[in-house]
């Protein structure tokens, strides 16, 4: 079953999460400090940054084939919003193969969320 990290409306609480309906929780997790996570206005978008990058917060699941589908339409990777693509987790699940959704468009100028959009986020509606 493929192993998929949440970071943003699909982690529980999101406005996504419905998407991830009747799939198995495995528990929280944090990336290793090779990322960044921007706003893209109200979803947040997940780089790469090898070179001096933050940890990432979020949320690991074990999917079925339908939800993946499910998930890849709804980030819509066929449009080149989003690409599914290994991420690299801190212990304990740094040995296994974990894909989250990376955000493709241009970024400069988006506003950076710091290691967590729940708290980013919380922190934009009051
Ligand atoms: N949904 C996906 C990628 C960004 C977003 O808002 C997620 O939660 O991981």
């Amino acid at each position: 079953m493929p192993r998929i990290f949440v970071y943003g409306t699909l982690m529980r609480g999101g406005e996504r999460h419905h998407a991830l309906h009747g799939q198995r929780f495995v528990g929280e997790a944090l990336t290793e400090p090779l990322y960044r996570i921007v706003d893209c206005g109200t979803y947040p978008g997940l780089l790469d940054l090898p070179a001096g990058g933050t940890f990432v917060e979020g949320e690991l699941y074990d999917v079925d084939a339908p939800c993946l589908a499910l998930l890849d339409g709804v980030e819509r990777v066929d449009e080149g919003l989003y690409a599914r693509r290994p991420v690299r987790l801190q212990p304990p699940f740094d040995r296994d193969a974990v894909a989250a959704y990376y955000y493709l468009p241009a970024t400069a100028g988006l506003p950076d969320c710091g290691s967590s959009w729940r708290r980013w986020s919380a922190a934009k509606r009051t």
